[in-house]
């Protein structure tokens, strides 16, 4: 099989020879913004979305990305239809740039743009969405508000990295971390969802979270089903007694929770309500209206 292209800054590279500088501020203090993005039968879902957050992103780190939008938008779909893939996981990454060996990022000339495309099961595995996963509350607390937010999507992901060891430790998939105020924030890679007496609840974006794609699209989902939807703070012992629990992510889709820290959650995985979402998710996910067409 051939490889994959990979683009930088304008070019493409084979996957074996897509390199960045050492001294890329990206790769020596995490001084950047990333974005995953799928592909659904050729279509890009929510593409415009992702391309703004990144650029929100990057605004909140005073990271300014030499591409319009639009040129952003298009780097992507040529990205895409170069390697011809139909469904596909895309991370899109903005460097601050090759610097020097301190934390200056005036020193760093021009940020870098990586478009990378591959081929890509969900993230928590294939079967996840039928077994579902097994989850700890870490120790380890989602950074607050006021330091290095997952409010904005860099690539300083060590927060998250900790969290997801003692996941591992522990036998678990994946965990979720609290807040600073030991509310219930997301997953690692995640954001969350519960279910109480038919009423979907879902942190809100004050409780440090990653202001999730997947996420704004299953509360629209769930409202036009009928469903009731609230944004809330939620307690460890509310997330332990909820009927269904389940994640949503880019790269992790719409994934059931079966147990965490040892409490089996609701009666049947994935719940009804969790079941009626995927079955919504999977059957509007490649209609082009909620994205950009590129094959
Ligand atoms: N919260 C965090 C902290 C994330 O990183 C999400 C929520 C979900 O957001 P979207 O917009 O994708 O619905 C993310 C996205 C991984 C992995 O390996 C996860 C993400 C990014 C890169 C890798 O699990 N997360």
């Amino acid at each position: 099989m051939q490889e994959p292209l990979i683009y930088i800054d304008g070019e493409f590279y084979a996957k074996s020879s897509a390199k960045i500088s050492v001294f890329d501020h990206g790769f020596l203090y995490g001084d950047g913004v990333f974005e995953g993005i799928r592909v659904y039968g050729g279509v890009v879902f929510k593409l415009r979305e992702h391309v703004e957050r990144l650029y929100r992103s990057a605004k909140a780190i005073r990271l300014e990305i030499p591409m319009t939008v639009d040129e952003m938008v298009d780097a992507v779909i040529k990205t895409v239809r170069v390697n011809g893939f139909r469904d596909a996981y895309i991370r899109l990454v903005v460097t601050r740039g090759v610097g020097d060996l301190g934390l200056d990022p005036r020193k760093c000339g021009k940020p870098s743009v990586i478009v990378i495309v591959e081929q890509l099961e969900p993230i928590l595995g294939a079967q996840s969405r039928e077994t579902g996963v097994k989850l700890i509350i870490s120790s380890t607390r989602r950074d607050p508000v006021y330091a290095t937010s997952h409010e904005v999507k860099s690539l300083n992901y060590l927060n998250s990295i900790l969290a997801k060891l003692e996941a591992i430790a522990a036998g678990a998939d994946d965990a979720v971390m609290l807040d600073s105020r030991g509310f219930v924030s997301e997953a690692t890679g995640a954001n969350i969802f519960v279910v109480r007496s038919g009423v979907l609840v879902t942190p809100p974006v004050t409780a440090g979270i990653l202001p999730g794609i997947t996420r704004a699209f299953v509360m629209e989902l769930a409202r036009r089903l009928g469903i009731p939807v609230e944004e809330r703070d939620i307690t460890p012992t509310e997330l332990l007694t909820s009927d269904e629990v389940f994640l949503t992510g880019t790269g992790a889709e719409i994934v059931p929770v079966a147990m965490i820290s040892g409490v089996k959650i609701g009666k049947i995985v994935p719940g009804p309500i969790t079941s009626k979402i995927i079955g919504e998710f999977d059957r509007i996910k490649s209609d082009p209206s909620n994205g950009v067409k590129a094959l």
